[in-house]
Protein backbone atom coordinates (compact mmCIF):
# COMPACT_ATOMS: atom_id res chain seq x y z
CA UNK A 1 0.00 0.00 0.00
CA UNK A 2 1.12 3.31 -0.53
CA UNK A 3 0.62 6.40 1.31
CA UNK A 4 -2.81 7.90 2.22
CA UNK A 5 -3.08 10.83 3.91
CA UNK A 6 -7.11 12.65 4.26
CA UNK A 7 -5.96 14.90 7.45
CA UNK A 8 -6.35 18.38 6.37
CA UNK A 9 -8.49 20.37 4.28
CA UNK A 10 -6.05 20.81 1.54
CA UNK A 11 -6.13 16.57 1.01
CA UNK A 12 -5.98 16.03 -3.04
CA UNK A 13 -9.55 16.05 -4.12
CA UNK A 14 -11.04 16.30 -1.02
CA UNK A 15 -10.73 12.49 -0.63
CA UNK A 16 -6.78 12.30 -0.25
CA UNK A 17 -3.24 11.98 -1.03
CA UNK A 18 -1.75 9.33 -2.28
CA UNK A 19 1.21 10.24 -3.69
CA UNK A 20 2.64 12.98 -2.33
CA UNK A 21 1.14 15.51 0.02
CA UNK A 22 -0.37 18.63 -1.59
CA UNK A 23 1.47 19.96 1.64
CA UNK A 24 4.42 18.91 0.49
CA UNK A 25 4.58 15.84 2.62
CA UNK A 26 6.59 12.61 0.69
CA UNK A 27 5.54 9.17 0.50
CA UNK A 28 7.98 8.24 3.00
CA UNK A 29 7.27 11.03 6.13
CA UNK A 30 3.96 10.13 5.48
CA UNK A 31 4.19 6.31 6.04
CA UNK A 32 6.35 7.33 9.18
CA UNK A 33 4.01 9.51 10.66
CA UNK A 34 1.28 6.41 10.43
CA UNK A 35 3.72 3.98 11.93
CA UNK A 36 5.05 6.97 15.14
CA UNK A 37 1.01 6.90 15.23
CA UNK A 38 0.77 3.48 14.96
CA UNK A 39 3.33 2.81 17.92
CA UNK A 40 1.67 5.20 19.98
CA UNK A 41 -1.49 3.59 20.48
CA UNK A 42 0.45 0.59 20.55
CA UNK A 43 1.96 2.10 24.14
CA UNK A 44 -1.73 3.83 24.72
CA UNK A 45 -2.61 -0.26 24.83
CA UNK A 46 -0.64 -1.10 27.30
CA UNK A 47 -1.22 1.91 29.75
CA UNK A 48 -4.80 1.21 29.36
CA UNK A 49 -4.72 -3.04 29.75
CA UNK A 50 -2.10 -2.62 32.59
CA UNK A 51 -4.32 -0.28 34.38
CA UNK A 52 -1.07 2.22 34.37
CA UNK A 53 -1.36 5.11 36.60
CA UNK A 54 -0.13 8.19 34.12
CA UNK A 55 0.80 9.75 37.41
CA UNK A 56 3.99 7.71 37.22
CA UNK A 57 4.57 7.60 33.22
CA UNK A 58 5.95 11.17 32.98
CA UNK A 59 8.41 10.83 30.65
CA UNK A 60 6.09 8.64 28.18
CA UNK A 61 3.56 11.48 28.86
CA UNK A 62 5.88 13.94 27.18
CA UNK A 63 6.66 12.17 24.60
CA UNK A 64 3.40 10.91 23.12
CA UNK A 65 2.61 14.76 23.53
CA UNK A 66 5.35 14.63 21.09
CA UNK A 67 5.34 12.18 18.97
CA UNK A 68 1.70 12.95 18.20
CA UNK A 69 2.38 17.06 17.59
CA UNK A 70 5.01 15.69 14.81
CA UNK A 71 2.61 14.49 12.80
CA UNK A 72 0.36 17.55 12.58
CA UNK A 73 -0.12 19.15 9.00
CA UNK A 74 3.19 21.41 8.29
CA UNK A 75 5.24 20.50 11.61
CA UNK A 76 7.89 18.34 10.82
CA UNK A 77 8.88 17.05 7.59
CA UNK A 78 12.07 15.19 8.48
CA UNK A 79 12.15 11.57 8.05
CA UNK A 80 15.41 11.39 10.22
CA UNK A 81 13.82 12.98 12.69
CA UNK A 82 10.57 10.76 12.89
CA UNK A 83 12.32 7.12 12.47
CA UNK A 84 14.13 8.26 15.34
CA UNK A 85 11.19 9.12 17.61
CA UNK A 86 9.39 6.10 16.41
CA UNK A 87 12.88 4.24 18.04
CA UNK A 88 12.15 5.84 21.15
CA UNK A 89 8.66 4.96 21.55
CA UNK A 90 9.39 1.70 20.60
CA UNK A 91 11.75 1.35 22.86
CA UNK A 92 9.52 2.98 25.99
CA UNK A 93 6.87 0.91 24.96
CA UNK A 94 9.04 -2.04 25.29
CA UNK A 95 9.89 -1.06 28.61
CA UNK A 96 6.29 -0.46 29.82
CA UNK A 97 5.20 -4.19 28.59
CA UNK A 98 7.46 -5.43 31.01
CA UNK A 99 5.40 -3.56 33.44
CA UNK A 100 1.82 -5.43 32.63
CA UNK A 101 0.49 -8.81 33.24
CA UNK A 102 -1.61 -8.94 30.33
CA UNK A 103 -0.61 -11.01 27.42
CA UNK A 104 -2.60 -10.44 24.71
CA UNK A 105 -1.86 -7.47 22.90
CA UNK A 106 -2.64 -5.99 19.50
CA UNK A 107 0.26 -5.80 16.99
CA UNK A 108 0.51 -1.99 17.63
CA UNK A 109 1.70 -3.09 20.91
CA UNK A 110 4.57 -6.10 20.02
CA UNK A 111 5.73 -5.35 16.57
CA UNK A 112 9.61 -4.82 15.97
CA UNK A 113 11.38 -2.76 13.34
CA UNK A 114 15.16 -2.94 12.90
CA UNK A 115 15.61 0.05 10.59
CA UNK A 116 13.90 2.77 8.43
CA UNK A 117 13.31 0.53 5.40
CA UNK A 118 11.99 -1.85 7.58
CA UNK A 119 9.80 1.09 9.17
CA UNK A 120 8.46 1.90 6.07
CA UNK A 121 7.41 -1.89 4.91
CA UNK A 122 5.76 -2.22 8.38
CA UNK A 123 3.60 1.34 7.94
CA UNK A 124 2.48 -0.14 4.40
CA UNK A 125 0.16 -2.34 5.88
CA UNK A 126 -0.76 -0.22 9.13
CA UNK A 127 -2.35 2.87 7.36
CA UNK A 128 -5.87 4.90 7.49
CA UNK A 129 -7.23 2.27 4.92
CA UNK A 130 -6.25 -1.01 7.02
CA UNK A 131 -9.43 -0.13 8.51
CA UNK A 132 -12.11 -1.13 5.82
CA UNK A 133 -15.26 0.01 7.80
CA UNK A 134 -14.96 3.34 5.97
CA UNK A 135 -17.59 4.89 9.18
CA UNK A 136 -15.07 3.14 11.90
CA UNK A 137 -12.55 4.63 10.06
CA UNK A 138 -13.77 8.06 9.87
CA UNK A 139 -14.57 8.17 13.84
CA UNK A 140 -11.40 6.63 14.30
CA UNK A 141 -9.56 9.10 12.10
CA UNK A 142 -11.86 12.17 13.75
CA UNK A 143 -10.85 11.08 16.91
CA UNK A 144 -7.13 10.95 16.14
CA UNK A 145 -6.62 14.11 14.93
CA UNK A 146 -8.84 15.93 17.51
CA UNK A 147 -6.30 14.03 19.50
CA UNK A 148 -3.25 15.31 17.25
CA UNK A 149 -4.52 18.82 18.28
CA UNK A 150 -4.95 18.57 22.05
CA UNK A 151 -1.53 16.94 22.29
CA UNK A 152 -0.55 20.20 20.45
CA UNK A 153 -1.97 22.31 22.62
CA UNK A 154 -0.89 20.57 26.41
CA UNK A 155 2.87 19.95 25.02
CA UNK A 156 2.70 24.22 25.14
CA UNK A 157 1.16 24.15 28.49
CA UNK A 158 4.03 21.94 29.36
CA UNK A 159 6.66 23.54 28.36
CA UNK A 160 5.40 26.38 30.34
CA UNK A 161 5.00 23.77 33.26
CA UNK A 162 1.49 23.52 33.60
CA UNK A 163 0.47 19.20 33.42
CA UNK A 164 -3.16 17.77 33.59
CA UNK A 165 -2.72 14.31 34.15
CA UNK A 166 -6.35 13.73 33.25
CA UNK A 167 -5.60 14.70 29.58
CA UNK A 168 -2.77 12.18 29.43
CA UNK A 169 -5.38 9.53 30.66
CA UNK A 170 -7.91 10.70 28.10
CA UNK A 171 -5.41 10.55 25.82
CA UNK A 172 -4.32 6.80 26.11
CA UNK A 173 -7.60 5.97 26.34
CA UNK A 174 -8.95 7.80 23.04
CA UNK A 175 -5.77 5.73 21.30
CA UNK A 176 -6.15 2.49 22.63
CA UNK A 177 -10.05 2.89 21.60
CA UNK A 178 -9.31 3.29 17.77
CA UNK A 179 -7.39 0.04 18.11
CA UNK A 180 -10.60 -2.12 19.66
CA UNK A 181 -12.34 -3.62 16.66
CA UNK A 182 -15.54 -4.38 19.49
CA UNK A 183 -16.36 -0.82 19.82
CA UNK A 184 -19.74 -0.13 18.29
CA UNK A 185 -20.15 2.71 15.80
CA UNK A 186 -22.25 4.56 18.75
CA UNK A 187 -19.52 3.79 21.37
CA UNK A 188 -16.85 5.74 18.64
CA UNK A 189 -19.47 8.94 18.06
CA UNK A 190 -19.56 8.85 22.25
CA UNK A 191 -15.26 9.26 22.50
CA UNK A 192 -15.39 11.79 19.91
CA UNK A 193 -17.71 13.68 21.95
CA UNK A 194 -15.42 13.17 24.70
CA UNK A 195 -12.46 14.01 23.10
CA UNK A 196 -13.96 17.12 22.68
CA UNK A 197 -14.50 17.18 26.55
CA UNK A 198 -10.42 17.16 27.38
CA UNK A 199 -10.29 19.58 23.80
CA UNK A 200 -11.76 21.70 26.42
CA UNK A 201 -9.49 20.77 29.47
CA UNK A 202 -6.42 21.53 27.31
CA UNK A 203 -7.26 25.07 26.08
CA UNK A 204 -7.86 26.01 29.42
CA UNK A 205 -4.88 24.32 30.80
CA UNK A 206 -2.92 26.27 27.80
CA UNK A 207 -4.86 29.69 28.83
CA UNK A 208 -4.08 28.97 32.23
CA UNK A 209 -0.47 28.77 31.74
CA UNK A 210 -0.04 31.29 29.24
CA UNK A 211 -1.94 34.20 31.26
CA UNK A 212 -0.22 32.89 34.64
CA UNK A 213 3.36 33.04 32.82
CA UNK A 214 2.91 36.40 30.46
CA UNK A 215 -0.23 38.08 31.74
CA UNK A 216 -4.10 38.74 30.20
CA UNK A 217 -3.87 40.01 26.94
CA UNK A 218 -4.50 43.34 26.19
CA UNK A 219 -6.18 45.96 23.20
CA UNK A 220 -2.84 46.27 21.62
CA UNK A 221 -1.14 48.10 18.19
CA UNK A 222 0.66 45.82 16.32
CA UNK A 223 3.38 47.75 13.89
CA UNK A 224 3.25 45.73 10.42
CA UNK A 225 5.96 47.71 9.08
CA UNK A 226 9.88 47.38 9.52
CA UNK A 227 13.12 49.08 11.00
CA UNK A 228 16.36 48.75 9.68
CA UNK A 229 18.48 46.49 11.58
CA UNK A 230 18.93 42.45 10.39
CA UNK A 231 16.10 40.57 12.23
CA UNK A 232 14.82 37.21 13.00
CA UNK A 233 11.27 35.96 12.24
CA UNK A 234 9.89 33.75 14.33
CA UNK A 235 6.70 31.67 13.28
CA UNK A 236 4.26 28.97 14.96
CA UNK A 237 2.65 28.92 18.40
CA UNK A 238 5.15 28.40 20.88
CA UNK A 239 5.79 31.39 23.17
CA UNK A 240 8.75 30.15 25.09
CA UNK A 241 10.32 30.19 22.31
CA UNK A 242 9.98 33.59 21.82
CA UNK A 243 10.82 34.31 25.14
CA UNK A 244 13.84 32.52 25.13
CA UNK A 245 14.80 34.39 21.75
CA UNK A 246 13.94 37.50 22.75
CA UNK A 247 16.31 37.08 26.23
CA UNK A 248 19.54 35.81 23.80
CA UNK A 249 18.79 39.15 21.29
CA UNK A 250 18.35 41.59 23.86
CA UNK A 251 21.56 44.21 23.25
CA UNK A 252 22.92 42.43 20.18
CA UNK A 253 21.18 44.54 17.45
CA UNK A 254 19.55 41.97 16.15
CA UNK A 255 15.26 42.60 15.75
CA UNK A 256 12.51 40.21 16.20
CA UNK A 257 9.76 40.11 14.63
CA UNK A 258 6.55 37.73 14.73
CA UNK A 259 5.17 35.86 11.59
CA UNK A 260 1.45 33.97 11.07
CA UNK A 261 0.36 31.85 14.51
CA UNK A 262 2.95 34.18 16.76
CA UNK A 263 1.46 37.35 15.95
CA UNK A 264 -0.61 37.14 19.53
CA UNK A 265 2.28 37.33 21.70
CA UNK A 266 2.43 41.26 21.24
CA UNK A 267 -0.71 41.18 23.16
CA UNK A 268 0.11 39.84 26.47
CA UNK A 269 1.93 42.64 28.45
CA UNK A 270 5.13 40.36 29.46
CA UNK A 271 6.11 40.83 25.99
CA UNK A 272 5.93 44.70 26.01
CA UNK A 273 9.22 44.95 27.47
CA UNK A 274 11.80 43.72 24.86
CA UNK A 275 12.26 46.80 22.52
CA UNK A 276 13.89 44.44 19.95
CA UNK A 277 10.35 43.06 19.10
CA UNK A 278 9.21 45.37 16.77
CA UNK A 279 6.39 43.90 15.15
CA UNK A 280 5.03 40.95 13.16
CA UNK A 281 6.23 40.54 9.52
CA UNK A 282 3.80 39.20 6.71
CA UNK A 283 0.07 37.04 6.57
CA UNK A 284 -0.69 33.62 7.10
CA UNK A 285 1.79 30.55 6.82
CA UNK A 286 0.70 29.96 3.19
CA UNK A 287 2.17 32.97 2.12
CA UNK A 288 5.71 32.29 3.67
CA UNK A 289 7.80 31.46 -0.26
CA UNK A 290 7.54 35.50 -0.69
CA UNK A 291 7.47 36.49 2.80
CA UNK A 292 10.39 34.69 3.43
CA UNK A 293 12.39 35.65 0.61
CA UNK A 294 11.86 39.37 1.17
CA UNK A 295 12.34 39.18 4.72
CA UNK A 296 16.11 38.91 4.21
CA UNK A 297 17.22 37.49 7.51
CA UNK A 298 16.59 33.88 9.44
CA UNK A 299 13.41 32.29 10.25
CA UNK A 300 12.88 30.20 13.69
CA UNK A 301 9.73 27.47 12.95
CA UNK A 302 8.60 26.63 16.93
CA UNK A 303 5.35 24.38 15.58
CA UNK A 304 3.58 24.39 12.30
CA UNK A 305 2.93 25.69 9.53
CA UNK A 306 6.10 25.05 7.14
CA UNK A 307 6.24 24.94 3.12
CA UNK A 308 8.54 23.07 1.95
CA UNK A 309 11.19 26.48 0.73
CA UNK A 310 12.02 26.52 -2.51
CA UNK A 311 15.48 27.63 -2.59
CA UNK A 312 18.30 26.47 -1.22
CA UNK A 313 19.30 30.19 -0.25
CA UNK A 314 16.38 30.36 2.12
CA UNK A 315 16.48 26.60 3.08
CA UNK A 316 19.78 27.69 4.76
CA UNK A 317 18.13 30.44 6.66
CA UNK A 318 15.14 28.03 8.30
CA UNK A 319 15.66 26.50 11.68
CA UNK A 320 13.32 24.39 13.90
CA UNK A 321 12.91 23.59 16.82
CA UNK A 322 10.33 21.75 19.28
CA UNK A 323 8.33 19.25 17.48
CA UNK A 324 8.65 20.93 13.50
CA UNK A 325 11.47 19.77 11.76
CA UNK A 326 12.42 19.71 7.85
CA UNK A 327 15.69 17.80 6.28
CA UNK A 328 18.31 20.28 5.95
CA UNK A 329 17.25 23.03 8.21
CA UNK A 330 19.18 23.43 11.64
CA UNK A 331 16.66 21.91 14.53
CA UNK A 332 17.58 23.49 17.81
CA UNK A 333 16.82 21.06 20.96
CA UNK A 334 16.51 22.24 24.43
CA UNK A 335 18.23 20.70 27.26
CA UNK A 336 17.01 19.43 29.89
CA UNK A 337 16.23 22.33 31.64
CA UNK A 338 14.07 23.37 28.66
CA UNK A 339 16.70 25.83 27.41
CA UNK A 340 17.66 26.45 23.81
CA UNK A 341 20.38 27.90 22.38
CA UNK A 342 19.73 30.05 19.13
CA UNK A 343 23.35 31.94 19.20
CA UNK A 344 23.65 30.13 15.51
CA UNK A 345 20.04 31.95 14.62
CA UNK A 346 21.42 35.10 16.13
CA UNK A 347 24.92 34.75 14.52
CA UNK A 348 23.30 34.12 11.26
CA UNK A 349 21.24 37.10 11.20
CA UNK A 350 24.20 39.66 11.93
CA UNK A 351 25.21 38.98 8.22
CA UNK A 352 21.73 39.29 6.37
CA UNK A 353 20.44 42.32 5.59
CA UNK A 354 17.43 43.90 7.33
CA UNK A 355 14.06 43.31 6.09
CA UNK A 356 12.58 44.51 3.10
CA UNK A 357 9.48 46.28 3.91
CA UNK A 358 6.14 44.72 2.46
CA UNK A 359 3.64 47.14 4.16
CA UNK A 360 2.82 50.00 7.15
CA UNK A 361 0.34 50.13 9.54
CA UNK A 362 -0.56 48.77 12.34
CA UNK A 363 -3.12 46.27 13.55
CA UNK A 364 -5.12 45.73 16.28
CA UNK A 365 -5.54 42.86 18.38
CA UNK A 366 -5.88 41.11 22.39
CA UNK A 367 -9.01 40.33 22.70
CA UNK A 368 -8.70 37.47 24.63
CA UNK A 369 -11.47 36.63 27.62
CA UNK A 370 -10.48 39.20 30.39
CA UNK A 371 -10.00 41.96 27.81
CA UNK A 372 -13.73 41.73 26.80
CA UNK A 373 -15.49 41.00 29.93
CA UNK A 374 -13.31 44.69 31.28
CA UNK A 375 -15.62 46.00 27.98
CA UNK A 376 -19.03 44.23 29.03
CA UNK A 377 -20.34 47.26 30.01
CA UNK A 378 -19.73 48.47 26.45
CA UNK A 379 -20.88 45.51 24.44
CA UNK A 380 -23.47 44.78 26.40
CA UNK A 381 -25.10 48.42 25.87
CA UNK A 382 -24.23 48.12 21.80
CA UNK A 383 -26.33 45.00 21.58
CA UNK A 384 -28.99 46.51 23.81
CA UNK A 385 -29.59 49.84 21.65
CA UNK A 386 -29.48 47.52 18.56
CA UNK A 387 -25.67 48.96 17.63
CA UNK A 388 -24.50 45.17 17.39
CA UNK A 389 -26.73 42.94 16.07
CA UNK A 390 -24.62 40.10 15.23
CA UNK A 391 -21.32 38.43 16.78
CA UNK A 392 -19.80 36.26 14.18
CA UNK A 393 -16.88 33.70 15.18
CA UNK A 394 -14.75 33.54 12.15
CA UNK A 395 -11.82 31.82 13.67
CA UNK A 396 -9.92 28.45 12.81
CA UNK A 397 -7.18 28.23 10.20
CA UNK A 398 -6.24 30.09 6.75
CA UNK A 399 -5.28 27.83 3.62
CA UNK A 400 -3.82 28.52 0.33
CA UNK A 401 -7.11 27.24 -1.95
CA UNK A 402 -8.53 29.97 -3.63
CA UNK A 403 -11.80 28.80 -1.83
CA UNK A 404 -10.73 30.79 0.94
CA UNK A 405 -11.13 34.26 -0.77
CA UNK A 406 -14.44 33.28 0.87
CA UNK A 407 -13.67 34.60 4.12
CA UNK A 408 -12.14 37.62 3.07
CA UNK A 409 -15.93 38.33 1.25
CA UNK A 410 -17.63 37.53 3.36
CA UNK A 411 -15.77 39.68 6.13
CA UNK A 412 -16.33 42.45 3.75
CA UNK A 413 -20.29 42.05 2.51
CA UNK A 414 -21.05 41.37 6.64
CA UNK A 415 -24.06 44.12 7.61
CA UNK A 416 -22.09 47.27 9.38
CA UNK A 417 -23.76 46.30 12.63
CA UNK A 418 -21.97 42.98 13.05
CA UNK A 419 -19.06 42.22 15.06
CA UNK A 420 -16.19 39.35 13.85
CA UNK A 421 -14.88 37.18 16.92
CA UNK A 422 -11.78 35.53 15.36
CA UNK A 423 -8.83 32.99 16.94
CA UNK A 424 -6.16 31.33 14.96
CA UNK A 425 -4.85 32.31 11.43
CA UNK A 426 -8.05 32.97 9.63
CA UNK A 427 -7.47 36.13 11.13
CA UNK A 428 -5.38 37.35 8.07
CA UNK A 429 -8.25 36.92 5.44
CA UNK A 430 -9.86 40.27 6.72
CA UNK A 431 -7.98 41.77 9.70
CA UNK A 432 -6.24 44.06 7.49
CA UNK A 433 -9.42 45.37 5.79
CA UNK A 434 -9.86 48.12 7.88
CA UNK A 435 -13.66 47.23 8.47
CA UNK A 436 -13.97 50.15 11.67
CA UNK A 437 -15.87 49.94 14.91
CA UNK A 438 -19.10 50.34 16.36
CA UNK A 439 -19.55 52.87 18.78
CA UNK A 440 -15.02 52.40 19.48
CA UNK A 441 -16.00 48.21 19.68
CA UNK A 442 -13.85 47.20 16.16
CA UNK A 443 -15.40 45.46 14.21
CA UNK A 444 -12.58 42.83 14.24
CA UNK A 445 -11.91 41.27 17.50
CA UNK A 446 -8.58 38.72 17.73
CA UNK A 447 -8.86 36.76 20.81
CA UNK A 448 -5.24 35.59 19.94
CA UNK A 449 -3.83 32.03 18.22
CA UNK A 450 -6.38 29.02 17.23
CA UNK A 451 -6.20 27.57 21.04
CA UNK A 452 -7.68 30.95 22.42
CA UNK A 453 -10.92 29.87 20.74
CA UNK A 454 -11.60 28.90 24.40
CA UNK A 455 -11.63 33.19 24.89
CA UNK A 456 -13.97 32.76 22.14
CA UNK A 457 -16.41 29.94 24.25
CA UNK A 458 -15.85 31.73 27.26
CA UNK A 459 -16.95 35.62 25.60
CA UNK A 460 -20.02 33.79 24.67
CA UNK A 461 -20.91 31.93 28.15
CA UNK A 462 -20.27 35.22 29.78
CA UNK A 463 -22.48 36.74 27.01
CA UNK A 464 -25.12 34.07 28.04
CA UNK A 465 -25.49 34.64 31.66
CA UNK A 466 -25.47 39.10 31.09
CA UNK A 467 -28.10 38.13 29.20
CA UNK A 468 -29.85 35.82 31.31
CA UNK A 469 -30.29 32.49 28.31
CA UNK A 470 -30.97 29.10 28.77
CA UNK A 471 -28.48 28.10 26.26
CA UNK A 472 -25.69 29.88 24.26
CA UNK A 473 -27.24 29.25 20.96
CA UNK A 474 -29.92 31.75 21.92
CA UNK A 475 -27.16 34.42 21.85
CA UNK A 476 -27.07 36.40 18.45
CA UNK A 477 -23.87 34.88 17.64
CA UNK A 478 -22.96 32.94 14.29
CA UNK A 479 -20.32 30.62 13.95
CA UNK A 480 -18.55 30.60 10.76
CA UNK A 481 -15.43 28.71 11.29
CA UNK A 482 -12.51 27.78 8.88
CA UNK A 483 -10.52 24.66 9.11
CA UNK A 484 -7.09 23.20 7.93
CA UNK A 485 -5.39 21.41 10.41
CA UNK A 486 -5.76 19.01 13.59
CA UNK A 487 -5.98 21.78 15.72
CA UNK A 488 -8.94 23.07 14.11
CA UNK A 489 -10.31 19.51 14.40
CA UNK A 490 -10.51 19.47 18.45
CA UNK A 491 -11.46 23.41 18.83
CA UNK A 492 -14.69 21.94 16.42
CA UNK A 493 -15.00 18.94 18.81
CA UNK A 494 -14.36 21.11 21.87
CA UNK A 495 -17.36 23.54 21.06
CA UNK A 496 -19.61 20.72 20.18
CA UNK A 497 -19.15 19.70 23.62
CA UNK A 498 -19.96 23.13 25.31
CA UNK A 499 -23.36 22.82 23.01
CA UNK A 500 -22.81 24.66 20.67
CA UNK A 501 -24.96 24.13 17.25
CA UNK A 502 -25.28 25.30 13.62
CA UNK A 503 -21.62 25.70 13.11
CA UNK A 504 -20.90 26.35 9.72
CA UNK A 505 -17.49 25.03 8.51
CA UNK A 506 -15.53 25.56 5.82
CA UNK A 507 -14.53 25.84 2.90
CA UNK A 508 -15.01 22.37 2.33
CA UNK A 509 -16.36 19.74 4.95
CA UNK A 510 -13.74 17.05 5.84
CA UNK A 511 -12.56 14.53 3.41
CA UNK A 512 -11.75 11.97 6.32
CA UNK A 513 -15.94 12.07 7.18
CA UNK A 514 -17.64 9.24 6.12
CA UNK A 515 -21.79 9.90 4.23
CA UNK A 516 -23.18 8.75 7.21
CA UNK A 517 -20.60 10.64 10.07
CA UNK A 518 -20.61 13.62 8.28
CA UNK A 519 -24.94 13.08 9.07
CA UNK A 520 -24.46 12.49 12.74
CA UNK A 521 -22.65 15.59 13.01
CA UNK A 522 -25.61 17.32 10.61
CA UNK A 523 -28.49 15.71 12.49
CA UNK A 524 -27.00 16.20 16.09
CA UNK A 525 -25.21 19.40 15.81
CA UNK A 526 -26.50 21.40 13.03
CA UNK A 527 -22.99 21.52 11.15
CA UNK A 528 -23.30 22.60 7.69
CA UNK A 529 -21.15 23.36 5.14
CA UNK A 530 -20.97 26.98 3.40
CA UNK A 531 -22.08 28.50 0.20
CA UNK A 532 -21.76 31.66 -2.01
CA UNK A 533 -21.28 34.65 0.12
CA UNK A 534 -24.31 36.26 -1.13
CA UNK A 535 -26.34 33.40 0.10
CA UNK A 536 -24.69 32.97 3.04
CA UNK A 537 -25.26 36.58 4.50
CA UNK A 538 -28.55 35.59 4.08
CA UNK A 539 -28.57 32.58 5.47
CA UNK A 540 -26.71 33.25 8.40
CA UNK A 541 -27.32 36.65 8.98
CA UNK A 542 -30.33 38.40 7.90
CA UNK A 543 -33.08 35.31 8.63
FE1 LIG B 1 -2.37 15.65 2.14
FE2 LIG B 1 -3.02 17.24 4.18
FE3 LIG B 1 -2.06 14.81 4.63
FE4 LIG B 1 -0.47 16.76 3.68
S1 LIG B 1 -1.47 16.66 5.70
S2 LIG B 1 -0.55 14.63 2.98
S3 LIG B 1 -1.94 17.83 2.30
S4 LIG B 1 -4.01 15.33 3.66
FE1 LIG C 1 -2.77 28.30 11.26
FE2 LIG C 1 -1.11 26.39 10.50
FE3 LIG C 1 -4.13 26.20 11.84
FE4 LIG C 1 -3.02 27.70 14.78
S1 LIG C 1 -0.63 28.17 11.57
S2 LIG C 1 -4.16 28.00 13.03
S3 LIG C 1 -3.17 26.53 9.97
Amino acid sequence: MGMFCYQCQETAKGTGCTVKGVCGKTERVAKLQDLLIYTLKGVSEIVIKGNLDVKNLEQVNHEALRSLFITITNANFDDIAIAKEIEKMITMRNKLREKITEKILHDAAVFEVSSIDDMQMKAAEIGVLATENEDVRSLRELITYGVKGMAAYTHHALNIGKENVDIYAFLYEALAATLDDGLTIEELVALTLKTGQYGVAAMALLDEANTSKYGNPELTEVNIGVMNNPAILISGHDLTDLEQLLEQTKGTGIDVYTHSEMLPAHYYPAFKKYDNLIGNYGNSWWKQIEEFASFNGPILFTTNCIVPPRSEEIKARIFTSGASGYPGCVHIEADLNGKKDFSQIINLAKTLKAPTEIETGKIIGGFAHEQVFALADKVVAAVKSGAIKKFVVMAGCDGRMKSREYYTEFAQKLPKDSVILTAGCAKYRYNKLGLGDIGGIPRVLDAGQCNDSYSLALIALKLKDIFELQDVNELPIVYNIAWYEQKAVIVLLALLYLGVKNIHLGPTLPGFLSPNVAKVLIDNFGITGVGPVADDIVRFIES
